[in-house]
């Protein structure tokens, strides 16, 4: 059965990637973004290919621009079967002492009361509805701290408690509850992360073969479309040379 899958942070990086695999399965997609030209374009080349598009354009930062988006989803759209929460970022590689209050401030409200958002929103329909998925982006960041990971791993491990703590909640529902936990990933995850700044980005994936969007795409997917009597609860996807989040081999 296709179904309805609502990704936010859809048009770039591990997203977008989502986007194009559930596209490929054959579902209906809500895709959420900052960017409005980017997501147009997105629907243009998934609706070109037969794909049911509904593009929201706004910050998940902005709980009143979500909460007035999801209130006026035209009807046969407002069944969101798949809430893959993605949107999300890093900012900044700083001892804690030396980081900055707005990095911070960003990645808090992105990553985890953006995520809250998101899911306060969509999840009590699927509660109504005994159905649904939600599939959050959690990071091998959230299992240790690395150097510098500091508020970045402590934002995906707030994921990390917040997709356990969801999955105990609607455990008496046949909703299932996943933390996809991705290691390095070569996106604009690092650019971002270091400000724009695409030599020291670059550095990040130098001398190992790193993972792309798509092989977290895949991995969405399959969790999407297990049986319904299999929750895949937790998954940490990692480059084969990656050990953890600070053991990195190099060649
Ligand atoms: C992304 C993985 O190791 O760069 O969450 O933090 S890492």
């Amino acid at each position: 059965m296709n179904k309805i899958v609502l990704i936010t942070g859809a048009t770039s990086g591990i997203g977008q990637a989502c986007a194009r695999k559930f596209a490929e399965n054959g579902d209906k997609l809500i895709l959420t973004g900052r960017n409005e030209h980017r997501l147009a374009e997105l629907r243009k080349e998934l609706s070109e290919k037969g794909t049911q598009v509904l593009t929201l354009a706004f910050d998940v930062r902005d709980r009143e621009k979500a909460e007035k988006f999801f209130r006026e989803l035209p009807i046969e759209w407002q069944e969101v079967d798949v809430l893959v929460n993605n949107a999300g970022l890093a900012l900044g590689l700083e001892p804690e002492y030396k980081g900055d209050h707005d990095d911070w401030e960003t990645m808090i409200d992105t990553n985890i009361k953006g995520l809250l958002t998101m899911t306060r929103l969509v999840v009590p329909g699927m509660v109504t509805r005994n159905r649904g998925h939600i599939i959050n982006m959690g990071s091998v960041a959230g299992d240790a701290a690395y150097a510098g990971g500091n508020v970045y791993c402590a934002t995906k491990a707030a994921v990390k408690a917040l997709t356990d703590g969801l999955r105990i909640d609607v455990a008496d529902t046949a909703i299932r509850v996943t933390n996809l936990k991705p290691g390095l990933v070569e996106t604009n995850f690092s650019n971002i992360r270091f400000h724009g700044d695409s030599d020291r980005a670059a550095n990040v994936y130098k001398g190992i073969k790193p993972l792309t969007g798509d092989d977290i795409a895949d991995v969405a997917v399959y969790a999407a479309n297990a049986p319904e009597h299999v929750q895949i609860a937790e998954v940490l996807i990692l480059a084969t040379h990656q050990a953890s989040g600070s053991v990195i081999v190099r060649k």
